[in-house]
């Protein structure tokens, strides 16, 4: 009988530590399935981030290594650059990337570093047990904004894909989420168009994910999906950024 659906080659087959619901499994398996159709795994090098995909090189069959905190798109230049045969990736979270690590994101736009970033927003610290991310909506309750997140008091969110789409080294931004069956495929053609785009040279290509986080929003997972849909999709639009081998794709 012909295989219809199997765990891809480069996902290592083990279990793992995610929570019931959390899109991190859903997002490796994506990056997996891509590694797989372009036959790459022996030539990717992934960059884990500090906070629940801590242990993502655990998963992950290509080459991995440890970034500190935030520090990913700089160990990833380093990778790249010495590497530049290799495809090279960061897999990051809203904490890892849109706070300690901004100006790493940032100037990896800014000086258009052939590099792939998967970001995972879930607008919250996962790991660390719920506090206020760059991305916390405004009125979100977390471990550090108990009566909601106050712009007066907080500051306003950040827009990732808005921002880095801005910069020039930039070949691709764009927004996607893991919540249905078509958003998943968008999520995964997304994911093959930024290692595309390292192939032929263009740049930095960003994948920003709206992902959930039932534990520390304090849902089940099917809720976590229902939050993400309601709350999340309107506050961070889905679509295409920048996309530089498309001039009608940008908005
Ligand atoms: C320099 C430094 N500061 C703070 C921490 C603590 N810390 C570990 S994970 C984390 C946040 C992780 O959140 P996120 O990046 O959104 O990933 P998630 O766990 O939600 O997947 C923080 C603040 C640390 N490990 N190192
Ligand atoms: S704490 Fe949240 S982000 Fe971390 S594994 Fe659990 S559900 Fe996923």
């Amino acid at each position: 009988m012909p295989v219809v659906f199997k765990r891809p080659d480069s996902l290592l087959d083990v279990p793992m530590h995610y929570c019931p619901g959390c899109s991190h499994g859903i997002v490796h398996r994506l990056v997996c399935e891509v590694i797989d159709e372009m036959g790459i795994e022996g030539d990717t090098i992934g960059v884990c981030p500090v906070g629940c995909a801590v242990m993502s090189y655990d998963y992950f069959g290509c080459d991995m290594i440890e970034a500190p905190h935030g520090r990913a798109p700089a160990v990833a230049t380093g990778v790249k650059r010495t590497n530049p045969d290799k495809f090279v990736f960061t897999y990051q979270g809203d904490g890892d990337l849109a706070a300690i690590g901004t100006a790493e994101t940032v100037h990896v736009g800014a000086r258009g570093e052939n590099i792939v970033i998967i970001f995972i927003n879930n607008t919250i610290y996962g790991m660390t047990g719920g506090q206020m991310a760059p991305t916390t909506i405004p009125g979100q309750v977390t471990q550090t904004t108990p009566f909601g997140r106050d712009p007066e008091l907080a500051g306003y969110p950040v827009r990732v894909c808005e921002l880095i789409s801005t910069l020039t080294g930039t070949a691709l931004a764009q927004r996607v989420a893991v919540d249905t069956v078509k958003h998943i495929k968008e999520a995964k053609e997304a994911i093959r168009k930024a290692f595309e785009n390292q192939k032929e040279k263009r740049g930095l290509s960003i994948v920003e994910v709206l992902s959930t986080c039932p534990t520390n929003w304090g849902l089940s997972p099917v809720d976590a999906i229902k939050r993400l849909q309601k709350e999340m999709i309107p506050y961070y639009p889905l679509g295409v950024y920048k996309d530089v081998t498309t001039k009608e794709g940008e908005k």
